[in-house]
């Protein structure tokens, strides 16, 4: 690598490249966050930052307390503990906790101060729905995907009641509880109005499941459907959860031209003292995925996956069908280092076929810094390729690395989706 970082300084638009991936707009196809209608439900302020669930599994490397003890704390008190333990009494050098920094920066607060709490009044003087466009701008993204699972208690009321449309986000219909906890989806299913009581082997069951996908994504107007997987979710099956995917979710997709984006490798509360914070990874067996893609050709497959062991074999299995778009370096694997290992290989297995990243933000500041922090390695990534076309002769023009980059910005997943403005419609 070093020779072609040497190399890189002496293309003479490496600057220009830089500047490209630094500054395009672009669609940002996973968070957690949401517009101000959804009131409490989007998260942001310096507090929210500091409790985000990656720095709580952190700061108890360093506590002693037991977990109840921290959990029974008010949100600022949690606060002022992450600070005074990751932030004072050790250098903030995890990613998370530079990513606070980062954030704080960006705004043009002085984070050497050390200074909570005049953060904390900078931020109670921001107005939510300006300050959204500002972090907006700010990470340079032009739409935020929304997560939305009418299994939520907080949200569904939320649609229900009938929600005026933010341009600035884009809704996604999450359906974690229908594909693998049936026992509880059925009787929630039941209880709205769906005729599912018979089971699978009733005649109306998987209709009436395709009915509740299909209020949803019309509710909601939803981009694509998605559900986050354990490492050794199995396709064929016998399993309930296999039969609603084959019979109700995949024809669902097809019918609505929506892609379903399958996010495998997470062990939930691996420790679930930790609450949000104690979910796990575990290596997944990727045979589900390429039996889905190889079966329902007419479906469309969004894949991030969690363990950085199953990296590459997932980008053979993009190599193998086109109804498969990778996405995002995802959770523990959204750190620059492995950020920088997976954009390489999958810009060298896959060319340009791919979206690099989302942030998966669950409070809004973040998409400041795990935009600016992405964008840094791609950008790195860019110009030791070009370099490399470069020294054989192939010299990129700047419109084509403007090109390239807004396809990997959201045009590859745009073009995957069937959609010309990122919206569902
Ligand atoms: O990245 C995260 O914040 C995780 O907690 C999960 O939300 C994960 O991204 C998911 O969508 O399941
Ligand atoms: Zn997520």
């Amino acid at each position: 690598m070093k020779t072609i970082h040497a190399e890189a300084a002496r293309v003479p638009f490496a600057r220009q490249i830089e500047s490209v991936v630094m500054s395009t707009d672009l669609l940002d196809i996973h968070t957690h966050l949401y517009p101000p209608s959804f009131s409490e439900l989007l998260l942001w302020g310096v507090d929210e930052l500091l409790v985000y669930h990656y720095l709580v599994a952190e700061v108890f490397r360093y506590l002693d307390m037991p977990y109840e003890e921290f959990w029974a704390l008010a949100k600022t008190e949690q606060a002022d503990l992450i600070w005074k333990e990751l932030f004072m009494k050790h250098s903030p050098v995890s990613e998370a906790c530079r990513g606070v920094l980062a954030t704080l920066h960006a705004f043009g607060l002085d984070v050497k101060k050390r200074d909570l709490p005049t953060v904390r009044s900078w931020f109670a003087s921001q107005d939510a729905d300006q300050h959204i466009t500002r972090c907006m701008e700010l990470a340079g993204v032009k739409r935020i995907y929304m997560t939305n699972s009418p299994f939520d208690d907080l949200e569904r009321p939320v649609w229900e009641k009938g929600y005026r449309r933010d341009e600035r986000f884009q809704a996604c219909l999450r359906i974690d509880p229908l594909f693998l906890w049936w026992p509880e989806a059925g009787p929630k299913l039941a209880r709205w109005g769906y005729q599912v009581e018979g089971g699978p082997s009733s005649k109306k069951f998987f209709g009436e499941i395709r009915r509740f996908l299909a209020d949803w994504s019309k509710k909601m107007n939803a981009a694509y459907v998605m559900a986050s997987l354990p490492p050794d979710y199995a396709f064929p099956a016998k399993s309930a959860s296999a039969r609603i995917l084959e019979q109700a979710i995949l024809p669902h997709c097809r019918e609505h031209g929506m892609p379903l984006a399958l996010m495998p490798g997470v062990v939930r509360q691996v420790n679930p003292q930790l609450r949000l914070a104690g979910d796990g990874v575990g290596l997944t067996n990727l045979l589900t995925l390429q039996n889905l893609c190889a079966n329902f050709p007419d479906n469309k497959f969004l894949t991030t996956v969690l363990a950085r062991e199953n990296q590459h074999e997932l980008c053979v299995l993009a190599r193998k069908f086109r109804n498969l778009h990778i996405f995002g370096c995802w959770w523990f694997t959204n750190i620059p280092y492995l950020i920088d290992e997976m954009t390489r290989m999958r810009v060298e297995l896959l060319g340009l076929s791919f979206t690099p990243q989302h942030s998966d933000a669950r409070v809004l500041e973040q998409i400041i810094y795990k935009w600016q922090h992405s964008r840094r390695v791609i950008a790195q990534v860019l110009v030791d390729k070009y370099t490399a076309l470069a020294q054989i002769g192939w010299q990129v023009t700047p419109a084509e690395v403007e090109r390239d980059v807004k396809d990997l910005f959201g045009g590859n997943f745009q073009r995957f989706c069937g959609t010309q403005d990122g919206s569902s419609s």
